[in-house]
This record gives structure tokens, C-alpha cells and sequence, in this order.
């Protein structure tokens, strides 16, 4: 997988670190081509550098707009050198093989951003630079192609410790930037056109993927929104099925796509699992032997905030659960499959959206997130960090119960999709409590405890219900649900007052990432109060 250099075709706007780069490359040997401006820069310098029109033998035409839009020049960047065919075209026509590619491109972002006019503007957007770009990332199985002068001194790296090669892993990653810095510019190109020229919905398409839908409007109504396609075939929101209801507002799709990711924590192998999503939150998640029961545990630990909510399955919808979740008000079902049976109770809501998935999405699988902040994108690895894999420390006296454990992973599962500061309350391997989007880790901590109660009180008055019914009496049975819970927080106690109000909620063991300059006095805390405690390692933030 190793190549050697011998030829570098340098063309570039940018000519930061150019003359250094150019020559550590000549004084391997390596002969230099190049375009009008960059060669002058190169010979001014002293050094020996062809024009690209004399490997071409034909001159830059129409002000340069034609320089290297040349056969024999993409030839050279595109021929499979190990194919027998391409070499024989090579030989016949004369290409000569280029080894690295150096090009950036015109500064169209600059230009756009420095109140020129539209045709000066237009000017600036390069066409032979990103040809050639993508034609040598094509092929990077034998070229190297850099696009950014940060480039130049780990290109340099690379042939000082080969002596004159490059390899593969280079090539590779330089590719992928490449590719990156095409699309970035096609993009700020797509997106300076859709700022002065009105197209309507369309004028979003600027961001990564296709216009799949225009929503009727955003998470406002006097906001405008469309949904777009990145292409990825993960089973998910963007891929699913939708069997009826109406359209996805752009809420619901929101929504959704937290309500399945969570519920995609849970093994369906090992458990049934139900996640009950309002407002991007869970405000119940429960696993259970199966849908139904998974279902019911998951909606009593806050029945009124599931109400026009959003519920995701781990496994197939089937009759039974079907016709619980049908008897509240309810915006969306996302399962990976459901029976003829369900479909058919799911029918007699008309406006429920049912949505088929075929299948869940691997949380241990990379990816990328986005979100927009003024003037950029902020862009990070999805957070795939699953509690399976990670290395468990516990810190306390009391290590945790066997049933406890099990509850502290569940709830930490959960806590990763819950808006920090996150606090869940588990027993049973149900939410029992959920605190979430506080400023202080007191407050969710304190909110989950207080919604836990009045989740205990509606339970209460449903069993009182009943049993009137039955002629019994329920009086004085009210126990909030978090005692004798566990507890999970997203990120450390930053304080022992956090932990405290968790013990206070009758939580008997915790799990929490650790890493507090405080950890000390907050396991001392957990001892004194015979609390189990576990550490993760790993935080969960989520904004
Ligand atoms: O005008 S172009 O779209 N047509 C071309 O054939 C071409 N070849 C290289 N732009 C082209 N380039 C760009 O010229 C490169 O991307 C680079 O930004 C610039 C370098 O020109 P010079 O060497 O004359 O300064």
C-alpha cells in the first residue's frame, strides 16, 4: 500500500506554506507542475517548476476559467495505474502520472462574505480545482491530495519516514478530508445562492442531504422547515415506513427520533422495552417480559405528561399493546414491525401516526450529530458509549445488590437520553422518576422525586377506583415510588446536597460518571447513609 512520489501537480489560491512544502518536495527529487499563479510564486522562489500547459500542450484560455480541465491532466489523477487497460491509455497518450495533488481552491467563502458583487462573486467559484480534488480522492489508492496547508508537514512526515513513499492510511485519510472540503464549498456555494435567490422551501438546502419533505412549519408555526435525507440507511425516523396518520410535524420527527433512539438501548433479545418521549425527554421507559407489560410499567411513572406523547418499541406491535396505548391520547408509535392485528386497532385513530422501522438502529454504531449555532455548525461523534462496555468501579461500603445492579444500569441507560442535568429514579427496571433540562442537579433530582409522588398519588386514585368499585378502601397506602429506588445521574455530583435529596427520595444505591473534585466527600456521603455506589466513567451530557 506504500507509493512512491515522483511527480506533484501544485495549484493553489491559499499559498500559505506553499514554497516550503514545494521544496522539501523538489529536494526529494519530486518534479513540481503547476498552475500560472502558483507557479510564478515557485519560480520567484527559485524553484524548477513546469506549467501545466506544457504537460498539457495546451494554454490556460478563457482567464484561466480552462487551466486544468484537461484530459492529460485527469487522466494522470484518474488512471488505474495497476489496471492494464488505463496503463495502456496512459502510455498511448502520454500521460504522465501526478503522485500528489496540491490544490485549494478559489476563496469563494471570502469573497462571498466581503460585500463584492454577484458576478465577482460568481467568479469565485472554482470548477477545475474541486474536479481535480475529487478526481485524485477518487483515486487515492496511488495519489495523494491535500487541500488545506495544515496538511503539508504531515504529508512531509509521511515521505521523511518512508523515504519518498506514502501510505494508504495517509492517502486514505487526506481523501476523506478532501472530500469534506468539496462538499463544505458546494455547500456554502448552494446556500450563498439561496440567500439571493428566493426558492422557497428549498432555500434550507444548504444542509447535508436531500429535501425529503417541507414540513407545514418548524417547531414554531410562524417557523419554516423541511426534513432532509442524509441517505443513511439505519432504521430510524428518516427511514421508516409510515403505516398511517398524519403528516410528521417537525416536533413529532424531533420526537421520534428520541423516543427510538432510547428505546434502541434495550436489547430485544434480551427484554421488551417501551420509551415514553414528550418534548424530546422520556417521561416514563420500562422494560417488561413483553410490549403490553413494558407499556404499562413505562406510562405509570408520569400518565399525565404521557399524554399526546410519543411511544417507541423495541420489538413488534402487537394487538394487545396495541389497543393500550390507543386508549390515550397519543401523536406516534415507532416499533420496528407490528402484526395485521395492531395495524388493524392502530386504524381506528385516524390521525395516530404509526411509523414501521424494520428494524433498530445499533447505539454502539458511530455517527455525527449536528446542531447550528450563529455563523457555524457544531458537529460532534454521536455519543454511542453504552453501560455494557464500560468498566464499573464500585466506590462505597456497601456494594449494590444483585437487583440493584440491574436497576443502576437500566437508569443510566435511560439518564443518556435524558436533557442534563439528567436524574433518573429505577426499580423494577422502570422509571420511577424523571428529572430532566435543570440547571441544578439539586432540581432534577428534586423534580423527579416530586414527580414519582404524584405519580404515586394517580395510581392511588386509580386503585381507589377500583376497589370503591369493589367496595375496599385504598386510604393511606401512598408511598412515592422512588423508595427504595436506584438512581442515575448523567454527569458527577458536583456536591453531596445532590446525592442527598436522592436518599431523602428513598433511593438506596446510585450511579453516577464520578470525577467530581469533591468524589470524597460525596461516597462519604453515600456510606454514611448505607447508599451503594457505582461509577461509570463516563458522563451523558445531552443539551
Ligand atoms: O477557473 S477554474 O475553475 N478552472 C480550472 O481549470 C482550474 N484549475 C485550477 N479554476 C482552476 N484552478 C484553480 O486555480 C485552483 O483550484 C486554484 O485555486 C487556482 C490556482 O490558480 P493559480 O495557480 O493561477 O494561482
Amino acid at each position: 500500500d506504500r507509493v512512491s512520489v515522483r511527480r506533484a501537480l501544485l495549484s493553489v489560491s491559499d499559498k500559505t506554506g506553499l514554497v516550503d512544502f514545494a521544496k522539501a518536495l523538489a529536494v526529494r527529487g519530486i518534479e513540481l507542475v503547476s498552475t500560472g499563479g502558483t507557479r510564478r510564486s515557485l519560480a520567484e522562489a527559485g524553484l524548477a517548476v513546469r506549467d501545466v500547459s506544457e504537460l498539457t500542450g495546451f494554454p490556460e484560455i478563457m482567464d484561466g476559467r480552462v487551466k486544468t480541465l484537461h484530459p492529460l491532466v485527469h487522466g494522470a489523477l484518474l488512471g488505474i495505474r495497476d489496471d492494464a487497460a488505463h496503463a495502456a491509455a496512459m502510455a498511448e497518450h502520454g500521460i504522465q502520472p501526478i503522485d500528489i495533488l496540491c490544490v485549494n481552491l478559489y476563496p469563494f467563502e471570502e469573497t462571498r462574505h466581503s460585500g463584492a458583487e454577484f458576478g465577482h462573486i460568481l467568479e469565485n467559484v472554482d470548477i477545475g480545482g474541486p474536479a481535480m480534488i475529487r478526481a485524485a480522492a477518487k483515486n487515492h489508492a496511488y495519489l495523494t491530495v491535500t487541500t488545506d496547508p495544515a496538511d503539508y508537514a504531515e504529508i512531509l512526515a509521511t515521505l521523511e519516514e518512508t523515504g519518498g513513499e506514502t501510505t494508504l492510511d495517509l492517502r486514505r485519510r487526506l481523501a476523506g478530508r478532501a472530500f469534506a472540503r468539496t462538499a463544505a464549498y458546494d455547500a456554502a456555494i448552494a446556500d450563498w445562492f439561496a440567500g439571493v435567490v428566493s426558492d422557497g422551501p428549498r432555500r434550507h438546502a444548504s444542509f447535508a442531504g436531500r429535501l425529503a419533505e417541507t414540513l407545514r412549519y418548524g417547531e414554531n408555526p410562524h417557523q419554516s422547515a423541511g426534513f432532509y435525507r442524509t441517505g443513511d440507511k439505519r432504521p430510524g425516523v428518516a427511514t421508516a415506513r409510515q403505516v398511517q396518520g398524519k403528516a410528521l410535524s417537525y416536533n413529532n420527527i424531533n420526537d421520534t427520533d428520541a423516543a427510538f433512539e432510547c428505546v434502541a438501548e434495550f436489547d430485544p433479545n434480551r427484554t421488551a422495552a417501551v420509551a415514553i418521549i414528550k418534548h424530546a425527554n422520556p417521561c416514563g421507559v420500562a422494560e417488561g417480559g413483553d410490549i403490553l407489560a413494558a407499556y404499562h410499567k413505562a406510562l405509570a411513572c408520569d400518565p399525565v405528561s404521557a399524554f399526546g406523547g410519543i411511544v417507541a418499541l423495541n420489538r413488534r406491535l402487537d394487538a394487545a399493546a396495541a389497543r393500550a396505548i390507543t386508549e390515550i391520547f397519543t401523536e406516534v408509535i415507532v416499533a420496528p414491525e407490528a402484526d395485521e392485528e395492531a395495524i388493524a386497532v392502530v386504524a381506528a385513530k385516524k390521525n395516530l401516526r404509526l411509523l414501521l422501522t424494520g428494524g433498530l438502529p445499533d447505539p454502539r454504531a458511530l455517527g455525527t450529530t449536528v446542531r447550528s449555532v450563529a455563523g457555524g455548525l457544531l458537529v460532534q461523534s454521536r455519543d454511542n458509549g453504552v453501560i455494557d462496555d464500560l468498566d464499573l468501579r464500585v466506590v462505597t461500603k456497601r456494594a449494590p445488590t444483585e437487583a440493584e445492579m440491574g436497576d443502576l444500569k437500566f437508569a443510566f441507560r435511560v439518564a443518556k437520553h435524558v436533557k442534563s442535568n439528567a436524574i433518573v429514579y429505577a426499580k423494577d427496571r422502570a422509571t420511577v422518576g424523571i428529572g430532566a433540562g435543570q440547571m441544578s442537579r439539586v432540581d432534577s433530582a428534586r423534580i423527579a422525586a416530586r414527580k414519582s409522588e404524584d405519580a404515586a398519588r394517580a395510581l392511588l386514585a386509580e386503585a381507589a377506583g377500583r376497589e370503591v368499585a369493589a367496595g375496599e378502601g385504598a386510604e393511606g397506602r401512598i408511598k412515592p415510588l422512588t423508595l427504595g429506588s436506584v438512581v442515575a445521574s448523567d454527569a458527577f455530583f458536583p456536591f453531596a446536597d445532590g446525592l442527598l435529596s436522592a436518599v431523602e427520595a428513598g433511593a438506596t444505591a446510585v450511579i453516577q460518571p464520578g470525577g467530581s473534585m469533591r468524589d470524597d466527600e460525596v461516597i462519604s456521603a453515600a456510606d454514611a447513609h448505607g447508599i451503594a455506589m457505582v461509577l461509570t466513567g463516563m458522563r451523558h451530557f445531552r443539551h
